[in-house]
């Protein structure tokens, strides 16, 4: 659920003492706002472990065939797969030639509504990627361009692990700003952001309280 008033009060004593408890959105360039806090990360977490006892996460090859270092799954009516044949969008897991999991209700709510909270109402996503970073594993600078329209934005979820997220240019060799992301940030990217390059830092050694040695990033798109 989405942290509101309401449920703030009565969750634990800890968050009260944290910096920026479920605090206001933040436009880091147009198109690109953070929501600090934002969700529930065990919830939001123990999501991510049924989906991955189903489509386990497993560590994809480029096209260039070279084994990424971060592990991925995926939910929802289509998944994001990386192979020798290319980059795409398809309806099956095909490790196991099954669907992929569905879409948890929860999950699509809190990226419809945060969506809408940035300024893009009627985000419906069907595709959930989930990536899994260890310390050391980095994704490096790309674009998003697998999806029929880019109109629509990518609603982005971080659990676990700090991660520096850089967000660069429409062009691959323009000017970068570092954007920390913590557990439970929300990050809605749409509009003029929506192409730009951006990538994320090697992690760095930690373990999390709930999530140990590991960083969860969830990101909710319309692929078709
Ligand atoms: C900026 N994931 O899965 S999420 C990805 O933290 C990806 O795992 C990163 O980039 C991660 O493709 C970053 C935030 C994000 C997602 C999509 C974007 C930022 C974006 C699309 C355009 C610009
Ligand atoms: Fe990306």
């Amino acid at each position: 659920m989405t942290r509101r008033e309401g449920s703030r009060a009565a969750s634990s004593q800890a968050e009260l003492f944290d910096d920026h408890p479920g605090s206001k959105p933040r436009a880091i360039a147009p198109g690109a706002i953070l929501l600090p806090r934002h969700v529930d990360g065990a919830e939001v977490w123990a999501e991510v472990c049924t989906i991955a006892a189903t489509a386990p996460f497993r560590h994809m090859k480029t096209p260039g065939g070279k084994r990424m270092s971060v592990a991925m799954t995926n939910c929802g009516a289509l998944g994001w797969v990386s192979d020798r044949r290319g980059y795409r969008y398809q309806p099956g897991d095909p490790e196991s030639g099954q669907p992929w999991p569905a879409m948890p209700p929860t999950l699509a709510a809190i990226a419809r509504d945060a969506a809408a909270l940035a300024g893009f109402p009627g985000f419906a996503p069907d595709a959930c990627l989930v990536n899994r970073y260890e310390p050391g594993s980095q994704l490096a600078l790309h674009q998003d361009r697998d999806e029929r329209d880019f109109g629509h934005p990518i609603v982005s979820i971080s659990l676990g692990l700090p991660a520096t997220f850089v967000l660069g240019s429409t062009s691959r060799t323009g000017p970068t700003a570092s954007i920390p992301l913590a557990h439970e940030d929300v990050l809605v990217l749409g509009g003029e952001s929506r192409m730009r390059h951006h990538g994320v830092r090697p992690i760095a050694e930690g373990t999390h309280a709930l999530l140990g040695r590991c960083r969860i990033n969830l990101t909710f798109r319309r692929a078709t």
